[in-house]
């Protein structure tokens, strides 16, 4: 068998179990967050939390090669959370369906009635891109420290993308980086993707990104009847 029949044979299975994930999640939201390492997933998530205050029942599956630092920086906001390791599960750079279905067991999706859960995928712009997890919708973040052509690099991140977050906006009168050409450079990969500028360490600025969430919710609610 060939290096790519193998790879197929991988994605074919992942997909296998994303369909079931799927299952499970036919009355929750569920959001896939992607970025490189450190472009603000963990900060956003903490302040769509606070945004959210307990208005509805969200459940966080935290991905990270080691550590709990995020699963911890989540649950001061609410207690469901699981943090998986991708190392304990032979993996590493990216999350897969089998771990999520591993952690969709563990929060009780089946009892327990969630409208949103949300997975923090590993930093990484590459494998993430490749593994359907069963979510309803990718969302993509790039902070503005990452440079203007990172679109034209990571293309799949961008093509597979539902909603492109530009983050750390904040920041832009201290760094050589042009908004513009940015979004020029997403627009050649994929036109009609929506992108929003935010940053993330200001709960008030968050406005868009939580209308564009509860749109979503509304319509998988809909959708359900
Ligand atoms: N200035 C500024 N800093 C930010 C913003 N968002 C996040 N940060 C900072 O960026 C650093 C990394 O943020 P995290 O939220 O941990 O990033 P992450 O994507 O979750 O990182 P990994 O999970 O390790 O991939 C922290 O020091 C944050 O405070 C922002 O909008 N503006
Ligand atoms: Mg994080």
């Amino acid at each position: 068998m060939s290096e790519i029949e193998i790879f197929e044979n991988i994605l074919k299975r992942n997909d296998e179990i994303a369909g079931e994930n799927k299952k499970l999640l036919k009355n929750t939201l569920c959001i896939n967050i992607m970025s490189s390492p450190g472009a603000g997933k963990t900060t956003l998530l903490e302040n769509t939390l606070k945004s959210i205050n307990n208005k509805y029942k969200v459940g966080v599956i935290e991905g990270d090669v080691t550590t709990s630092n995020d699963a911890k920086r989540i649950k001061k906001y609410i207690k469901d959370v699981i943090q998986i390791k991708t190392e304990v599960f032979g993996g590493g750079c990216h999350l897969d369906a089998r771990m999520i279905n591993f952690a969709l067991k563990k929060l009780k999706v089946n009892k327990k009635k969630y409208d949103i859960i949300i997975i923090e995928n590993v930093g990484n712009l590459i494998c993430p891109a490749d593994f359907y997890l069963g979510e309803d919708k990718k969302v993509l973040l790039l902070s503005l420290t990452e440079g203007e052509d990172k679109p034209l690099k990571y293309p799949l991140m961008f093509q597979v993308a539902d909603l492109l977050l530009i983050n750390k906006i904040d920041l832009l009168p201290f760094l050589n980086i042009n908004t513009v050409n940015l979004k020029n450079n997403v627009k050649k990969i994929k036109p009609n993707l929506k992108m929003m500028e935010i940053s993330a360490i200001k709960e008030k600025n968050l406005e868009r990104w939580l209308k564009v969430l509860f749109n979503w919710l509304k319509r998988k609610k809909q959708w359900q009847k």
